[in-house]
């Protein structure tokens, strides 16, 4: 095992990672900004380092001021978190020459899946239902609209490089399609420097279902279930939750087999997501695979037991897995409701701002992941999330039940937060028997 490492990260997903660093025995470095020096998860960390100002570009973004940290602090290994490098094939690429483990995927696999063609073809080659749509990129409208009439409309154009709701356009008929092409290869080319666009039918009122999986360097690849991440707004989830409320069991079993295919065909190390789309009758397609930890974690270690963050600790050093798949038990229902700094009156906008006054739910079966505190201030620079409040219990029931109970304690001022929005989720009956879908939560808030 590692016996140091440095974590290119900050707020709350720094300190998890401190967090379990310590369990294991391992010193962790944190890196910070010029706006975080006051951050109170710095105490946690056995070293801190600034890299820079506060703009991420010039700090958490930066590459060499990443890796001179780590040279400095005379790390073995960098564990990335969530956002920022952690998808960025080339600085897994960098960590590698510079004799420094990536607690990650190769950038190898991450480049491979960070192309949603390649890792669509990848599926199709592990025999996992992929949405019907364009063989490879779209070359210009006439086979758009070719292959648009084949599929039928509505239709999705998706930028190869995209990914998580980026660069997508959905149209109804050819003129549209045609018209949509050009702006959005624009868009693909501008965001991303590729400007490879696909298509896929467009799949309507699906929910947002994904699986989490982890791979040792010695091929064991094991699933830790599914979890439902429906429950979003312009493609930030705000509540997700384990297991999926709709799934009979032999489906699940086939969605989890399915993820575990693709990581397979991939031959993925350390942890990945798969994630898939669920028609009206719990079909499901796969979409893309995340090659992180993400935010949404802590509800599949509620229901199964495990640390996910230690799993990638020790798959990075080297070690295998000494679990069978059989013995990764599902157990109850968690929830996570993430808490943002964002006013709901001003259409979500973030809400930055010293908090005066922070006082945590608690209780049997929940749970607060944050870095903040009272006296703490919320940096405009970064995002907007203030801890993240899971809960769990032995049914769904008595998860939504304590999840209002925790919500209700939770006491941030003064700035507005989403707990209302998340309060007022929880208590629609809609939500309760779960006839929702991924646009369910625009059209209750807007
Ligand atoms: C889709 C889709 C419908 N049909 N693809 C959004 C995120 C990105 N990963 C893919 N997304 C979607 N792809 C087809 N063929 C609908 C969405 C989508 C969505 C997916 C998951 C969660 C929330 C969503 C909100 C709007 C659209």
């Amino acid at each position: 095992m590692f016996s140091r490492i440095l974590i290119a990260n900050r707020g709350e997903i720094a300190l998890r990672i401190i967090r379990a660093c310590h369990e294991l025995g391992i010193e962790a470095v944190a890196v910070y900004s010029q706006a975080d020096a006051d951050a109170e998860y710095l105490r946690l960390a056995d070293e801190a380092i600034c890299i820079g100002p506060a703009r991420p570009a010039e700090s958490y973004l930066s590459i060499p001021r990443i890796i001179s940290a780590a040279e400095i602090a005379d790390v073995e290994a960098i564990h990335p978190g969530y956002g920022f490098l952690a998808e960025n094939a080339h600085f897994a690429e960098v960590c590698a020459e510079c004799g420094i483990a990536f607690i990650g995927p190769t950038p190898e696999s991450m480049q491979l899946l960070g192309d949603k063609i390649a890792a669509r073809e990848l599926a199709e080659r592990a025999r996992v239902f992929i949405i019907p749509g364009s063989e490879g990129a779209i070359e210009d409208e006439a086979e758009a609209i070719k292959i648009a009439n084949k599929i039928g409309y509505p239709v999705i154009i998706k930028a190869a490089a995209g990914g998580g709701g980026r660069g997508m356009r959905v149209v109804h008929n050819d003129i549209t399609l045609r018209a949509a092409i050009g702006g959005a290869r624009a868009e693909a080319e501008a965001a991303f420097k590729n400007g490879a666009l696909y298509l896929e039918k467009f799949i309507s009122e699906p929910r947002h279902v994904e699986v989490q999986v982890i791979a040792d360097k010695a091929g064991n690849v094991l699933h830790f279930y599914e979890r439902d991440c429906t429950i979003q707004r312009r493609h930030q989830k705000l509540i997700e939750e384990s297991p999926c409320p709709v799934l009979e069991e032999k489906r699940r079993e086939e969605l989890c087999k399915a993820a575990l295919r693709v990581v397979k065909e991939a031959n993925y190390v350390n942890a990945a997501t798969v994630e898939f789309l669920l028609d009206k009758e719990n079909r499901f397609y796969f979409m893309e695979v995340n090659t992180r930890i993400q935010v949404e974690h802590p509800v599949t270690e509620m229901v199964t037991g495990q640390d996910l963050i230690k799993w990638q600790l020790k798959i990075a050093s080297g070690q295998t897995i000494d679990l069978r798949q059989k013995d990764i038990k599902h157990t109850g229902v968690a929830i996570e409701c993430r808490i943002n700094a964002e006013d709901p009156a001003k259409d979500f906008s973030p809400c930055p701002g010293r908090i005066t006054k922070f006082i945590l739910p608690g209780g049997i079966g929940v749970r607060v992941d944050t870095h903040q505190c009272q006296g703490c201030t919320v940096s405009p620079y970064y995002d907007s999330m203030i801890a993240k409040l899971i809960v769990h219990k032995k049914t769904r029931d008595q998860a939504i039940n304590t999840m209002k109970r925790a919500l209700a304690e939770f006491r941030i001022e003064p700035i507005k937060t989403t707990i209302p929005a998340c309060m007022e989720i929880l208590s629609h009956s809609d939500y309760a028997s779960s006839r929702i879908d991924t646009g369910f939560v625009e059209r209750l808030l807007g």
